[in-house]
């Protein structure tokens, strides 16, 4: 059982209130500031290993590092960028540490129409309305992500890179979802030879939400393209990061189903719940399943009955209690959330016992 922990001067959520959680065993982390593409430091993940293990947690994977666009699109400096990743994997390893979950989504990482919506008990809750998606620019989606963003930097959307967002969208012009799947394989068929050689597990991020926003492609929305990902690079080193919140962004997306699906290639899991408002229109409940449209216990299950024995977290919170972080990324929801991931692994497990 882990937490998301940004790191030192990013997350106000400290490790020695982290490691107060019951059931905790470490923290999933990256050096949070760096862009994509940027050469990482052994020494400088040494320093936050070191300041986690001070506090008696462990570092269980990195997320992310994320993938430079010109490996998304394929253009003449993806190999230069292949190296440098390549490069990055190997310091990894050499801080001990052997999962990195990453994506392949086109110019937006996770996407939202609201960072902040109240729900009737006062929690606010991340949302999303496609509605309100048709309606806006990715100038305008953009400048209000960073207006609710209580002055953090928000996962996978560096302001140095949504600076440059009419470049972007250039960039991807011509890119489909066959080309960026052709890329994808690409690069981790250029990859595999090093999560070997370091023994790095790469743990696919699905697209959230599991579908196109602002016309780009999305090609990690549900069972047929995590198999697909999985299908196309047969190595165990090429896995997924079960993300139930992403995934269940579609009703369609039966989740015990996938992990069945995927059974050994699962190297990481997000679990979270989400209520489905309407076609294309969901917000991020609490973690229990009587506030959401998910079945937590069967997905719980299935990963238990599939053998899955990676870092498990749980993901986004409800911002309550007048806490202010990270949106999605508070101390308070995560942590009931995490006691309930707890609860329902030992009742799975001692009848698992019993019977
Ligand atoms: C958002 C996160 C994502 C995720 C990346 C993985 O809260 O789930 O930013 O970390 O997509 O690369």
């Amino acid at each position: 059982m882990t937490l998301r922990w940004f790191g030192p001067g990013y997350d106000p959520v400290t490790l020695e209130k982290i490691r107060q959680i019951p059931g905790i065993f470490g923290v999933i982390t990256s050096l949070y500031g760096k862009q994509p593409g940027e050469t990482w430091e052994k020494e400088e993940l040494l320093a936050i290993k070191k300041q986690v293990e001070d506090n008696g947690l462990v570092i269980a994977g990195i997320e992310s590092v994320n993938v430079h666009d010109a490996i998304k699109t394929g253009n003449a400096e993806r190999d230069m960028y292949i190296e440098k990743y390549i490069n990055t994997l190997k310091t990894v390893s050499q801080a001990g540490i052997n999962l990195v979950c990453y994506n392949f989504m086109a110019v937006f990482d996770w996407t939202r129409s609201d960072l902040a919506k109240v729900r009737p008990d006062g929690a606010a809750v991340m949302s999303y309305d496609h509605k309100i998606i048709g309606q806006i620019s990715p100038d305008n989606m953009i400048s209000s992500m960073f207006e609710k963003a209580n002055d953090h930097l928000l996962p996978g959307w560096e302001p140095q890179r949504m600076a440059k967002i009419k470049e972007l969208f250039t960039m991807y012009q011509d890119i489909d979802e066959e080309s960026l799947f052709a890329n994808l394989e690409y690069f981790l068929k250029a990859i595999m030879p090093a999560c070997e050689k370091y023994g790095i597990k790469m743990a696919m991020h699905p697209d959230d939400p599991g579908w196109p926003v602002f016309g780009l492609p999305r090609i990690m929305k549900n069972k047929n393209d995590l198999m697909r990902l999985v299908n196309a690079v047969d190595n165990h080193y090429n896995g997924v990061t079960l993300c139930s919140g992403s995934l269940g962004t579609n009703p369609d997306n039966d989740i015990p189903g996938i992990i069945r699906a995927l059974k050994g290639r699962i190297h990481f899991a997000h679990i979270r719940n989400v209520k489905h408002n309407g076609p294309g229109d969901f917000e991020e409940s609490a973690h229990l399943s009587s506030d959401g449209s998910l079945d937590m216990y069967a997905i719980m299950k299935a990963l238990y009955e599939t053998g899955f024995g990676g870092p498990l977290r749980p993901d986004h919170g409800r911002s309550i209690w007048g806490e202010v972080s990270v949106p999605g990324y508070g101390l308070y929801d995560r942590a009931i959330g995490l006691s309930y991931l707890c609860g329902l692994l030992e009742a799975i497990g001692k009848n698992n016992e019993c019977n």
